[in-house]
């Protein structure tokens, strides 16, 4: 390809959906029913398309979020598909408002659709064309709030599907009731498998070192957002009284709260999560402060993409298989003895299921 005449964008293809889970995903901070997807694709003057989805938590965003792509698509149009040139064009073109919000996920849902791009008319994975390779990435199964007696159960079909590590959410009336949901899954998984848990949010520092004095006994991996996510020294407090190590990272809006968080002393671990930390440009910058400060670095959710840029983070540490796509995207990575394994295709990993997108447009 010449160097003087670079693919450019020609138009985008956005699709609200409500995606059907497996099952409900229940948290101390509510309950999630259905996957709320925005699917995006990016197509280009070379004849190839770039794709990425975002998730928005709750139907009533999925209108805004599609209206805010519309926008982006005229300021994008016409550009070359050059991911960070991109994205540092839309930063600078929303630096008053900020780059958080269903704006700052529009934004990164362009970035990553364009590192699609970029990777496939390289004619390689993603992981690759990030100077990775692609490499099995340790995962584990997030498996949501259990019923303790449906827990032998869950954990049985996870070991069946491949995985060796679970996440659990914590926070019931009584931590002990937490305590024994570890125990069930250690009973199925073996007395020293890998458990982590997360209070998502619920909690006041107190509160959440209260309970933590009845889990620390636990050998948990994490213990993740204790706290608000926006309340490091909250953070710092917790982590400051207890044994478990302490995981944060997927509510951070781009490089500098994780800047802010890691400054404060937060966290033991980091989790940021690639739609909310800057696309694929983001998230290599937060690798690259991680690996400054020797921080283990874990994923949150979009299992495709995720894989493809864990094997190519210095301080990879898992993979969270929360797979909220499944019903839409053909192509998940491959899970295997305590392993996912992103695909070897050109591009991020994302190939959609046509047939079902059809019956779950919103
Ligand atoms: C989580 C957050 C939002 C949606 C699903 C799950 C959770 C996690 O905190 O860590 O997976
Ligand atoms: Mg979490």
């Amino acid at each position: 390809m010449s160097l003087s005449a670079p693919p450019k964008v020609t138009a985008f293809r956005i699709r609200p959906v409500k995606a059907p889970l497996a099952k409900p995903h229940r948290s101390a901070s509510g309950l999630i029913e259905v996957a709320s997807l925005v699917l995006l694709d990016v197509e280009t003057d070379a004849g190839v398309t770039g794709a990425s989805y975002v998730f928005v938590y709750a139907p009533a965003m999925l209108a805004p979020t599609a209206a805010l792509l519309q926008e982006l698509e005229a300021l994008v149009t016409g550009a070359a598909v050059a991911p960070a040139a991109v994205t540092a064009m839309l930063h600078a073109r929303f630096r008053l408002f900020g780059l958080q919000g269903l704006l700052g996920i529009a934004i990164n849902a362009v970035d990553m659709a364009l590192w699609d791009a970029h990777a496939k008319l390289a004619g390689l994975p993603l992981s690759r064309l990030l100077g990775g390779a692609p490499r099995p990435v340790r995962v584990y199964d997030s498996l949501g709030m259990m019923d303790p007696d449906d827990t032998a159960r869950d954990v049985e079909a996870s070991l069946a599907a491949g995985f060796r590590a679970f996440k659990i959410k914590a926070g019931r009336p009584d931590p002990r009731d937490d305590a024994a949901v570890v125990h069930a899954i250690r009973k199925v998984a073996g007395a020293d498998c890998w458990v982590a848990a997360d209070f998502n949010q619920a909690f006041l520092a107190p509160e959440a070192t209260e309970r933590m004095r009845v889990l620390d006994a636990e050998g948990l991996a994490w213990i993740e957002e204790p706290v608000k996510a926006e309340d490091h020294a909250g953070h710092a407090a917790v982590r400051a009284a207890i044994a478990t190590p302490v995981q944060t990272g997927e509510n951070w809006w781009g490089l500098p709260d994780m800047r802010h968080a890691l400054d404060a002393q937060a966290c033991d671990h980091a989790m940021p999560d690639v739609m909310k930390i800057g696309g694929v440009t983001g998230w290599m910058a937060a690798a690259a402060l991680a690996e400054a400060r020797q921080m283990p670095v874990s994923s949150h959710l979009f299992v495709e993409i995720s894989a493809h840029l864990l094997a190519s983070t210095p301080t990879a540490h898992m993979l969270e298989w929360f797979d909220l796509a499944a019903a839409v995207v053909a192509s998940p990575p491959r899970v295997a003895d305590g392993h996912a394994h992103a695909d070897d295709q050109p591009g991020a990993g994302i190939r959609w299921n046509e047939a079902a997108i059809g019956r779950c447009l919103a």
